[in-house]
C-alpha cells in the first residue's frame, strides 16, 4: 500500500507519551505508534450495532461518591441479559474495581459501559469487546 508522508503537531506532553508507547510497545519508531493508535480505535469502533459481541467493561471507582453501589447495580439490573458475570475487588477504604463480563450485540453494550462510565465517582472505565464470528 504506497504511504504519504504529512506533519504532525502535538504538544511537548502528548508527543512525550507518543515516544513512551513506542518504547512500551517496542514500536519501530513514532510513524508506527500513530498507525497502532488508529486501528486499535478501528477495532474497538469498527462494529455495527447489532453486532455479536463480546468481552469486559473495567471499571474504577469509588464508592462513597454519588451514591454509585446502588446506580451500578440498577444499570446492571437493567441489562441482565447481557451480563455473564460481574467482580468486584474492594481495593482498599476508598476505591473498588469491578469487572463486567459482557456478551450482546455491540450497541448495547456500548450503552451499557457508557452509562456506568459516566456515574458520578468513576474514576476510570472502559470496555474491551471483540466480535464474535
Ligand atoms: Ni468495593
Amino acid at each position: 500500500m504506497a504511504q504519504k508522508r504529512f506533519g504532525v503537531s502535538l504538544d511537548e506532553e502528548v508527543l512525550k507519551s507518543l515516544d513512551q508507547m513506542v518504547i512500551r510497545q517496542k514500536l519501530r519508531n513514532r510513524s508506527q505508534a500513530i498507525r497502532y493508535l488508529v486501528e486499535n480505535r478501528n477495532v474497538e469502533n469498527g462494529w455495527q450495532s447489532n453486532d455479536m459481541v463480546s468481552g469486559a467493561i473495567v471499571l474504577l471507582y469509588d464508592h462513597h461518591k454519588g451514591n454509585i453501589s446502588e446506580k451500578m447495580a440498577d444499570i446492571q439490573h437493567f441489562f441482565y441479559q447481557e451480563i455473564l458475570a460481574t467482580q468486584h475487588f474492594h481495593l482498599d477504604h476508598d476505591n473498588c474495581l469491578e469487572i463486567v463480563a459482557v456478551k450482546g450485540k455491540a450497541g448495547r453494550l456500548l450503552d451499557m459501559a457508557n452509562q456506568m462510565i459516566s456515574l458520578k465517582g468513576i474514576v476510570h472505565g472502559k470496555i474491551v469487546t471483540s466480535k464474535i464470528i
